[in-house]
């Protein structure tokens, strides 16, 4: 019943607390805060007053600062980031899988990987060998699947140049627009050499990016390797030009030659490789432009190589230093190698032709007459080397068409074209040698029964094949429309179907250097590749052959088979950068192993006998009027005099 004192205080209390707790609180402090200060003297207040304004002024900068850190926020470090609130709009959006970043996403990325565990930023780098440059520039160039982590090889074929896409793991699909633009028909002549003229291009810009004047391009790691020091991979590549037509390329090039090579120079250089490169690529430029530049440079290589023919059997040394005139055989041996020294015949006997100076013929005759009479042959075929004293054969009883003898048996047929098919003994040594293959060398492969020529070593038949012997099938045609035996082009087609397999049965599509055929019934595969030869050099000989078979039979097929190669070049040798790479494996498409070296006869040869293959005009480089030295330079047929 006395409940209502109780009730007010309960109610007072209650309201005060529950409706408006905050704001009385509030006005309470107010309230109590003016009585405190109400309560100061004058001083205390005016002291007071002075302390608040000097510690406002102090405070303003840090206060600034921190009001425009909030709104400028992109500008900070990658740490202070972290510190600070986050204003939607400078944050990078997500990379989604595949695509690729914006160079400032890239950078926020780089940043933020830094913050993660140092092995694992390591290995995203290194996986995939990343060590190479190749690989190295494609993972700048943001080609690959870097959020996978992977990085592998197949990016290096991709042209960034050509705009083509990259598959997932860097392969050029088959069916991309890319592929399908350059993927010529038998009707479109035109892209087929449009594509070798394209490589051609991509293979000089290595070389005049990272090479220029200098032997050979080693395009993944953009520098050169000097072998002579005389540009050899420029005047290997002259007449390329000229065929393919790129003017502008040669004209640079001979303004290089005009003003920048010398012979004058004290170096060693192997006679044979001078003589075919050097010498061959200056006389067949001087005889497609007319211009007298490249006879007068060729004239002075071509003097000083002659003392290589100082010696007691009139057997040239290897080596010569063009700059001293001095001559000497290999510092371990005073033997010279058979198919060096038969092969440099083509190109003596024209710079005597055209200089009307008959030594440079007589050195090069001597030595082919030598060889004719000497003893040691087995049915025409020679061993491989020759000693410079005595000028016998030496290391007798081993027989091969590949390294060391191949170009002996090529240079016998095509002196005689080249002089008009007149010096019968050339003739009558090339037609037994063919026979002496066949008798000794040529066996068929099981389980395919491929053609092959194998090699014989004391009476022991051995199933290894150079690629190098892939030279026959163009050499067995050639002589075949100059009129000899019909089944030298039999077997110059079933050869031909060999050297192809030797491409199209590796994982890449390319050959290696060697391979063994299998003989015995019952196995399965008709091709075996050491791991030493797995090799792949850029070598021109397969191509080359295809364009005598396409040239003399019109069949498509070859140059379907030359396109397939051209195609793999492009896929497992070329380097985004420029510049083409000879490879260490061919049976692995993932890893191809690239070498960082572009051969010159990759552009002297190879690609010249590819646009040779996909031309249609049978006049370009007419094969009844010249003969192509062994580093593929058309010299002239001589004309007739009779
Ligand atoms: C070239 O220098 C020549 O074709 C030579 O006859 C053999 N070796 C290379 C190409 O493979």
């Amino acid at each position: 019943m006395h409940s209502q004192p109780r009730q007010d205080y309960i109610s007072i209390n209650f309201a005060g607390q529950g409706s408006g707790n905050y704001n009385n609180g509030k006005q309470w402090r107010r309230q109590s805060c003016w009585r405190k200060w109400k309560q100061l003297s004058r001083l205390q207040r005016s002291l007071i007053l002075v302390l608040l304004f000097i510690c406002g002024i102090a405070s303003y900068p840090a206060v600034t600062e921190h009001l425009r850190g909030l709104t400028d926020g992109d500008q900070d470090t990658d740490a202070n980031n972290y510190l600070r609130p986050v204003i939607p709009h400078v944050l990078p959006e997500p990379v989604k899988q595949g695509q690729l970043p914006l160079p400032e996403q890239t950078s926020q990325r780089k940043l933020s990987n830094k913050r993660g565990p140092p092995v694992l930023h390591n290995r995203l780098q290194k996986k995939g060998n990343a060590s190479d440059p190749v690989v190295e520039e494609n993972a700048a160039n943001g080609k690959k699947g870097e959020e996978e982590g992977v990085i592998s090889w197949h990016g290096a074929v991709i042209d960034t140049e050509q705009g083509t896409e990259g598959t997932k793991d860097g392969e050029i699909k088959e069916d991309s627009p890319a592929n399908q633009k350059d993927k010529p028909t038998n009707e479109s002549e035109g892209n087929w050499l449009e594509a070798v003229q394209q490589a051609f291009r991509h293979a000089w810009k290595g070389y005049k990016d990272f090479a220029w004047g200098h032997d050979e391009l080693r395009p993944l790691s953009k520098s050169y390797s000097e072998w002579f020091g005389l540009g050899l991979t420029l005047i290997d590549a002259l007449d390329t030009m000229w065929i393919l037509g790129l003017k502008e390329e040669f004209e640079e090039a001979r303004t290089w030659v005009a003003t920048e090579l010398t012979f004058n120079k004290n170096v060693d250089v192997n006679l044979f490789e001078s003589t075919i490169r050097i010498l061959g690529g200056l006389l067949s430029t001087y005889h497609l432009t007319g211009d007298t530049l490249f006879l007068d440079k060729a004239k002075d290589i071509g003097s000083r190589l002659m003392p290589a023919f100082n010696t007691p059997s009139k057997i040239p040394y290897s080596d010569v230093n063009i700059g001293k005139g001095t001559a000497h055989p290999p510092r371990w041996t005073s033997d010279s190698t058979v198919a060096e020294v038969t092969s440099i015949q083509l190109e003596f006997r024209e710079l005597s032709r055209l200089t009307e100076e008959p030594q440079y013929q007589a050195a090069v005759a001597e030595v082919m007459k030598q060889v004719h009479k000497l003893d040691g042959k087995l049915d025409g075929l020679v061993p491989m080397f020759i000693n410079t004293n005595n000028g016998q054969f030496t290391h007798q009883g081993i027989y091969t068409l590949g390294a060391r003898a191949d170009s002996y048996y090529e240079y016998l047929l095509k002196q005689w074209i080249q002089g008009g098919k007149k010096e019968i003994q050339l003739l009558e040594d090339y037609l037994q040698a063919i026979e002496g293959v066949k008798k000794n060398l040529l066996q068929k492969s099981s389980p395919n029964g491929l053609t092959f020529v194998g090699e014989l070593s004391h009476g022991q038949f051995s199933p290894k094949m150079d690629h190098l012997v892939c030279f026959l099938p163009g050499t067995l045609a050639l002589g075949a429309h100059h009129g000899l035996p019909a089944d030298h082009m039999e077997l110059a087609k079933q050869l031909m179907e060999t050297c192809y397999q030797m491409y199209v049965q590796m994982e890449t599509g390319l050959s290696p250097e060697i391979v063994h055929f299998n003989m015995h019934q019952g196995s399965n595969r008709d091709i075996d590749v050491k791991l030493a030869d797995r090799h792949n050099l850029l070598r021109p000989e397969t191509v080359e052959s295809l364009f005598y078979l396409y040239r003399f039979t019109k069949d498509h097929k070859y140059q379907e088979w030359g396109w397939e190669i051209l195609r793999n070049f492009n896929k497992y040798t070329k380097v985004p950068s420029g510049g083409y790479t000879s490879i260490n494996n061919v049976r692995d498409p993932d890893y191809p192993s690239p070498r960082d070296k572009m051969e010159s006869f990759f552009l002297g040869e190879t690609l010249k006998y590819l646009y040779l293959l996909f031309s249609d005009d049978h006049n370009l480089i007419s094969l009844d009027q010249y003969v192509f030295n062994t580093e593929a330079h058309p010299l002239p047929i001589w004309p007739s005099t009779a």
